[in-house]
């Protein structure tokens, strides 16, 4: 369903609140902190009280970069401060998530009798039902829905935000790889009339270049399955971080004839992360949800407890070596 379908519910249920509680999920991303401070524009302009609310310890490098730029301008608060904040009218919106383990908070939800989602992950039983729920699989991204409202309402964004929105976008959509559309291309457009940035785009997407080493061992290890499939292993000893992880099937999918890509690595003592991609016919949901996780036709990811690297690489190797 496309965001604009449900505009006057969105545009009703925002109008009747004052104090707007704005959160993305876990382990922020570009795409879900655009898409807030998207919406926490949109919504300060219209004089609504707005706060994001964050309890991530740790960001990834251009999330940090964007906190270190808006802090100053923007409320962000923790879970714990949303009640002593809330005035009777109040908003809880959600970005880029929909099932309320992976929210910023779980907790708060409850504090709550008005909630909107907005997000472009498929629903599952675990999604939450007491809210608006506007979900669009077919968007590349939640910014890229968000852009639709600000085209279609024509709103100014500042440049630094459409700056921003822009950048959820473009990490979504992997440089405009996967699940671009002609959609995608005219909020990238719009973004860019409106002031965005795609130098600075570049900047926030900046990779540390540590980090980058850690991967860069990874990929020389890639073993091509059936020519389409390109399957890599982490080193044994190395904890990788989920991002880290996606990032290198992100990569793995540049290569000639390569159609889909599978990470896995050790992200904790017993822990085993599978991120995998597809630009194919090869739907890897089913295969991160046959390892106990989940995610759409092109992006995927699982958490594997208790079992050993070697013993998920043979198994998986089974998997996608009959996967058509
Ligand atoms: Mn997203």
């Amino acid at each position: 369903m496309n965001i604009l379908e449900k505009k006057k519910n969105l545009m009703k249920c925002i109008k009747d609140n004052n104090n707007i509680f704005i959160m993305g999920h876990k382990g922020l991303d570009l795409d879900a902190l655009g898409s807030s401070l998207g919406m926490y524009e949109i919504l300060s302009n219209k004089k609504k009280n707005c706060f994001l609310v964050i309890d991530d310890k740790e960001y990834e490098l251009g999330v940090s970069k964007v906190i270190e730029k808006v802090k100053n301008k923007v409320k962000i608060i923790s879970s714990d401060d949303v009640n002593r904040n809330k005035c009777g009218k109040d908003l809880l919106l959600v970005l880029d998530c929909n099932k309320p383990y992976l929210f910023q908070s779980e907790k708060i939800v409850s504090l709550f009798d008005n909630i909107i989602i907005i997000d472009h992950h498929k629903t599952n039983s675990q999604t939450l039902k007491e809210s608006l729920l506007i979900v669009d699989t077919e968007a590349s991204s939640t910014c890229e829905m968000i852009t639709e409202l600000v085209y279609y309402y024509d709103i100014k964004l500042s440049d630094k935000t459409s700056t921003i929105i822009l950048s959820g976008i473009v990490l979504d959509t992997n440089n405009f790889v996967l699940k671009t559309t002609s959609k995608t291309y005219l909020a990238a457009y719009y973004l860019t009339t409106q002031g965005a940035s795609p130098r600075e785009v570049q900047y926030l997407l900046k990779q540390d270049i540590e980090d980058y080493k850690i991967r860069q061992k990874v990929i020389t290890d890639i073993e091509v399955i059936n020519k389409t499939k390109a399957l890599s292993v982490g080193s044994q000893k190395v904890r990788y971080r989920k991002e880290e992880l996606a990032k290198i099937a992100d990569t793995l999918l540049q290569f000639n004839n390569i159609e889909s890509s599978f990470v896995i690595g050790k992200i904790d003592e017993n822990t085993v992360g599978l991120s995998a991609r597809s630009i194919g016919s090869i739907n890897v949901s089913k295969i991160a949800e046959y390892f106990g996780g989940g995610g759409d036709n092109h992006e995927a990811a699982a958490q594997i407890k208790d079992r050993s690297l070697q013993d998920i690489e043979e198994e998986l190797k089974k998997i996608i070596s009959t996967s058509t």
